[in-house]
């Protein structure tokens, strides 16, 4: 299966760290990127990554759809089938997700002219980061050491933060959580999808 994605994308890194824990190998392609016009490989009719394709011609989107179908293909699948534990899990992707969203708007606003900047809104996007850390810093005890399909996105939306939003600083208004990211920078799966390397 082919998975249009980029290292430095919060999204798509989580579709290539679920791919290599499932034992999946997918043909991991780097699409052109075409600045506001977005990702044009015809793959996505929304111009963004992760875009896979499932069926030949035919890509499943958004991440955690694709995330969600290659757990499903897995001998030992990490999202609980049902129950409270299953939304735990999909809270926390939701969180993670949520705070990749929030860094990726923030970039998006400060990325243009100055002129074109608008505080307030800059504003809002930083105030979401902060919450999003604080709220994963509460909770930093229950995030699981082994991987699961809750803290994957947590990882990536941290790591995303700390590349994109690196003036927040979030490792020291969250020491806790930190600790515990530090445990997942020490596996394989990180390191190999790592593309912060100089920013971490
Ligand atoms: N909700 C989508 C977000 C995907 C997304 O925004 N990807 C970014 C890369 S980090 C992208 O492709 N941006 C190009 C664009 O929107 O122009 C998902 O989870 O897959």
């Amino acid at each position: 299966m082919k998975l249009i994605c980029h290292p430095i994308s919060p999204y798509a890194r989580k579709a290539m760290i679920l791919a290599r824990l499932s034992g999946i190998a997918l043909d991991e392609v780097q699409p052109e990127n075409n600045g506001a016009n977005g990702y044009m490989a015809g793959d996505n009719p929304l111009g963004k990554i992760p875009a896979l394709e499932w069926q030949p011609g035919q890509f499943l989107f958004d991440s955690p759809v694709i995330c969600e179908y290659l757990d499903s293909l897995s001998d030992a699948p990490i999202l609980p089938a049902a129950g409270h534990m299953r939304f735990t899990q999909l809270w926390q992707h939701a969180l993670g997700d949520g705070l990749s969203d929030a860094v990726y708007n923030y970039r998006m606003e400060t990325v243009r002219p100055p002129e074109l900047h608008w505080d307030e809104m800059i504003g809002r996007h930083e105030t979401a980061i902060r919450n999003a850390v604080m709220t994963l810093e509460k909770i930093s005890p229950w995030l699981g050491e082994d991987w699961t399909f809750g803290n994957i996105a947590i990882v990536c939306g941290l790591d995303y933060a700390g590349y994109r939003a690196e003036h927040f600083n979030w490792k020291k208004a969250a020491p806790n959580l930190a600790e515990w990211h530090w445990q997942k920078m020490q596996t394989i799966v990180w390191q190999q999808t790592n593309a912060y390397a100089e920013a971490i």
